[in-house]
């Protein structure tokens, strides 16, 4: 039998005292599957020093291997390439974005790095399963090691249109190290579209169904939504924990309709946005004021970037503004919290809240909104209202109230159309949207992708 190695950014292996409680959909999937097959997963350890020996270590009957990086390794590859070049530029944000050759040399050499290291690990059977936008070119560095495993990519993110794309310095290089691959998948067909006409009008391409062909060289790209662990999450919003953070919210709005918005802090999510168009709900209907209210989660990351802190700084500024325009002695409108809270919690806020507010500018897929149509109580399901540049829209704009999250006034309507929903089309909406959550999980996610990879034939 074939084993799994995964590669990714930070590696998400169980660890001593942890609980695995603590773990996301995508690690609780991949981990099944590495314990199932003797996998390894290889990365960063987050930690910096010179060393640059991997450390294995076995737990939960999964191995992890990872690495540590230099400080100016993380400066230019992390902080750098992957997250002030290419994720901004990926979520549509030219403005934002940084080009310095510093940051694609820093990027080039820690994929060399990695993969150098990584190659001797793997066997003639391995199946190797490369993750996101940090780690585009790592599959050709094995390749140069003379690996002729499958191997796959993932992108968890967007891939921008091709005039977008075209503004990065050295774009052709970036795109034909994908050609490296036998296997890559996006999380939607817009961004699969997206590649495929890049590849055309860019590298002379050819594209016939999913396979792709430049200079020779065939790849299979495909479309492969990314799910959540449905069923657990469903079990958990039922369960004890969950059941006293909903009690909790509860009991705090008393006769108010909870909102809720949760996401990493990250300039991509829509924040100030979703804030204006939340005052905008309260400037539109003064009489219900009181009678909502939004708590937003936003635990902070990548906070030695600049833009992540400015973001930072701008929604405190607007939430400070907003209670300070609208609140009363009993009423505050936005509670905006800057740290994280364990899944069950999370999945409690979630089922006590009227309102799923999700409204990225641009987002890969958007786990949030499928956690939310999960959590809900069947008989009395809340409204999600949903961005259309959420990859996830494609899935659930069968039940979702959907929105420009450009637009204050789309959002101000979307409130205040779910707000006012029967309680029959709720559940009409939410059981077009459970279907799909439970249906497309992430086990259906990884399947997909192992299946194509596994295939002899493309
Ligand atoms: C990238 C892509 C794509 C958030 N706050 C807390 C917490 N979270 C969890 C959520 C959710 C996850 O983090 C966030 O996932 P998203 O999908 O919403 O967004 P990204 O982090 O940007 O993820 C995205 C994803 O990769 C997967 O492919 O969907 O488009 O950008 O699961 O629940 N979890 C806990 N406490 C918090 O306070 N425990």
């Amino acid at each position: 039998m074939s084993r799994l190695i995964v590669i990714s950014n930070r590696v998400q292996a169980p660890q001593p005292g942890t609980g695995g409680g603590a773990q996301g959909g995508l690690a609780v999937a991949l981990n099944a599957a590495l314990a199932e097959e003797d996998g390894i997963w290889f990365g960063w350890s987050g930690d910096t020093s010179d060393n640059r020996e991997l450390r294995f270590q076995t737990y939960g009957g999964v191995t992890s291997a990872v690495m540590d990086l230099s400080e100016q390794d993380v400066e230019e590859y992390y902080d750098g390439y992957a997250n002030r070049t290419l994720w901004p530029l990926f979520h549509y944000r030219l403005d934002l974005t940084e080009f310095e050759r510093d940051f694609q040399g820093g990027y080039e050499r820690v994929n060399r790095v990695f993969g150098e290291r990584i190659g001797p690990h793997i066997e003639p059977d391995d199946l190797v399963w490369v993750h996101d936008y940090h780690m585009i070119p790592l599959g050709w560095v094995l390749r140069q090691q003379g690996i002729t495993n499958r191997i796959g990519f993932f992108l968890h993110i967007p891939w921008p249109p091709r005039r977008l794309l075209t503004a990065l310095p050295d774009h052709r290089r970036l795109v034909e190290a994908l050609f490296a691959y036998d296997v890559v998948g996006f999380q939607n067909e817009e961004w699969l579209d997206s590649f495929f006409n890049y590849v055309k009008e860019e590298m002379d391409g050819t594209v016939d169904g999913n396979n792709v062909t430049v200079g020779g060289r065939t790849i299979c790209a495909i479309s492969c939504p990314i799910g959540i662990e449905a069923k657990d999450f469903i079990a958990g919003a039922a369960g004890p924990v969950a059941r006293a953070a909903q009690l909790n919210q509860l009991e705090s709005a008393v006769g108010r309709s909870l909102i809720v918005g949760v996401d990493r802090l990250d300039y991509s999510k829509g924040l100030p946005e979703r804030f204006a168009g939340y005052e905008r709900f309260l400037q539109n209907h003064p009489d219900r004021r009181a009678l909502v209210y939004l708590l937003q989660i936003a635990p902070p990351s990548r906070t030695a970037v600049q833009t992540y802190r400015d973001i930072r700084n701008n929604l405190e500024q607007m939430s400070g503004r907003i209670n300070g325009a609208y609140a009363d002695t009993d009423w505050v409108p936005i509670r905006y919290v800057n740290k994280g809270y364990p899944r069950e919690v999370l999945a409690g806020i979630y089922r006590a809240a009227r309102i799923g507010l999700v409204t990225p500018l641009r987002d890969g897929m958007n786990l949030v909104a499928k956690e939310y149509v999960a959590a809900q109580d069947p008989r009395d399901p809340g409204v999600l209202i949903l961005s259309r540049f959420a990859g996830a829209a494609q899935q659930l704009s069968v039940g979702a109230l959907m929105i420009n999250p450009y637009s204050a006034e789309d959002i101000a309507d979307g409130i205040d159309k779910a707000l006012r929903m029967p309680r029959a089309e709720r559940i009409d909406r939410w059981q077009a949207m459970i279907e799909n959550v439970v249906e497309e999980d992430v086990i259906w996610w990884r399947k997909r992708f192992i299946d194509a990879l596994s295939a002899e034939t493309q």
